[in-house]
């Protein structure tokens, strides 16, 4: 079953909105298989981050990853790769449409919230970098036949 990394970044702590964006993935139907809430090392960020390495802004994107709690989760469910993509929304907050976790919640591109893998490549390596196999929990949610046809 396809899976994804999905990270609440410090502000998203900070701001109180862990709630509110689980409860977007809940109501959507996916499933939570992984969820912990930690201080992300300087080295984690980098490894996470390391695509972005010669951008100007990676040393201020590693500042603000590193900088307070985040809540790192695993979240299954057919299509749910691109599907969170999509509820989470455009990079910049201030041209994510309406409806989108950074489109209702957020207004500036070094302040968005949330981390969302983009593609199915990158969220199996996300999830080996943040979680170990026995973090991740399989279970069979019981609604499941009010999910799937
Ligand atoms: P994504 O999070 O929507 O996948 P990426 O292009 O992969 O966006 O960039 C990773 C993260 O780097 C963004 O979520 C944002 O926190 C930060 N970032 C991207 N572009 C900028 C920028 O121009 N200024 C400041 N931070 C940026
Ligand atoms: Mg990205």
């Amino acid at each position: 079953m396809e899976r994804t990394f999905i990270a609440i970044k410090p502000d998203g702590v900070q701001r109180g909105l862990v709630g509110e964006i689980i409860g977007r993935f809940e109501r959507k139907g996916f499933t939570l298989v992984g969820l912990k809430l930690l201080n992300v090392s300087q080295e984690l960020a980098e490894s996470h981050y390391a695509v972005h390495r010669e951008r100007p802004f990676f040393k201020g994107l590693v500042e603000y990853i590193t900088s307070g709690p985040v809540v790192a989760m695993v979240w299954e469910g057919d299509g749910v790769v691109a599907a969170a993509r999509k509820l989470i929304g455009a990079t910049n907050p201030l041209t994510a449409e309406p409806g989108t976790i950074r489109g209702d919640l957020a207004i500036n591109i070094g302040r968005n919230l949330i981390h969302g893998s983009d593609a199915i490549e990158t969220a199996q390596q996300e999830i080996g970098l943040w979680f170990t196999d026995a973090e991740l929990v399989g279970w069979e949610p019981t609604l499941s036949p009010w999910l799937h046809e």
